[in-house]
């Protein structure tokens, strides 16, 4: 069967597409573990569940030859002194890409490879991000009050590895230092 070429918008000053099949949300306890400062975690969640992150995706089947697509949106905050932040995966086809372009707000992709070779990208609008095979990454939003706002596309039979990255952590955190965001080793990596 050959599908019909289709086409969808999405404004820079709505953020959200006009095509959306599913919508995912992200939220505090999502990411029990991640966060260097458990304390700060858990008094967090003891309050509230936040809504740390959101996808609108695009689907397509999830097969060689197709890509898919979307929007994802991590919100301000901080837990402790670690910026909010996607959960982060390496792809469970590990030899698959993925672009991301950055919207809106500001941020970092922090990626790292299985062989422990890391690399952090400052994320402005208007900035493209290629991500090469095999680097893990995650998404962090160092804006203070804006969403951090990128627009990604992957090989639609990539997959998601959760496991590694929620067993031995990232080797690179994003906190906020005395002046503004800073890049630091990870003080609980496994
Ligand atoms: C998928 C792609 C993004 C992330 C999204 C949320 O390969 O990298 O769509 O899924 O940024 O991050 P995560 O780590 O929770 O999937
Ligand atoms: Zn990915």
């Amino acid at each position: 069967m050959v599908d019909s070429p289709f086409t969808f918008t999405l404004s820079m000053s709505e953020i959200i597409p006009s095509r959306v099949d599913n919508h995912i949300e992200r939220r505090l306890s999502d990411l029990q573990g991640q966060f260097n400062d458990q304390a700060a975690f858990d008094k967090m969640l003891s309050t509230e569940d936040q809504l740390l992150y959101e996808v609108y995706e695009v689907k397509r089947p999830e097969i060689e030859g197709e890509m898919l697509l979307g929007v994802s949106i991590v919100h301000p905050g901080k837990v402790g002194n670690e910026f909010f932040m996607t959960k982060g995966h390496f792809h469970s086809v590990l030899e698959t890409s993925e672009i991301y372009y950055c919207i809106r707000g500001e941020g970092y992709m922090v990626m790292e490879t299985p062989e422990g070779e890391t690399s952090v990208a400052l994320l402005t609008p208007g900035k493209i991000l290629y991500v090469p095979p095999r680097w893990a990454h995650r998404s962090v939003c160092t804006s203070r009050l804006e969403d951090l706002v990128t627009f990604f596309i992957y090989p639609a039979n990539a997959g998601h590895d959760y496991g590694t990255i929620e067993q031995i952590g990232f080797r690179k955190l994003v906190v906020d230092g005395v002046n503004g965001p800073e890049i630091i080793d990870n003080p609980r990596y496994k």
